[in-house]
């Protein structure tokens, strides 16, 4: 399932090129094109769907491979103690790419909520 029009889709695909952190068969991560931490990891499904939530009504496969490849990214970049996981849902929720995926932010001292 994809979305000609999705960015994501197009990097999943490797139509777009993209620094590839890691990947399952269901899932990819690669570096945040816009970093708000030393380390930004976006952690992206392969299958297209528009949020997090949706994707866990989809595929709970697909849902738990995402966090298993998080756990995976979070041991390989030395922040598996301590990071940031965000899911943004939805235009009022800081979304900007409709195609699920996990920010994950590490390499810093978050104190803000
Ligand atoms: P969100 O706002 O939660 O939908 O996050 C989308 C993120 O995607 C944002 O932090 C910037 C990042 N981004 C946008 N375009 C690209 C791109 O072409 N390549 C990469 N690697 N990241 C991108």
């Amino acid at each position: 399932m994809t979305s000609d029009d999705c960015l994501f889709c197009r990097i999943v695909s490797g139509e777009l090129p993209t620094e590839l952190v890691a990947q399952s068969e269901r899932t990819i991560a690669f570096r945040d094109i816009n970093p708000a931490a030393p380390v930004h990891v976006l952690v992206v499904p392969r299958r297209h769907e528009p949020t997090i939530g949706a994707l866990a009504a989809a595929s709970t496969e697909d849902l738990a491979d995402v966090f298993a490849l998080i756990a995976q990214v979070t041991q390989q970049e030395g922040i598996a103690e301590h990071h940031r996981l965000v899911f943004n849902t939805g235009s009022k929720g800081g979304q900007s790419i409709f195609h699920a995926h996990g920010h994950v932010l590490g390499g810093k001292v978050f104190t803000e909520r």
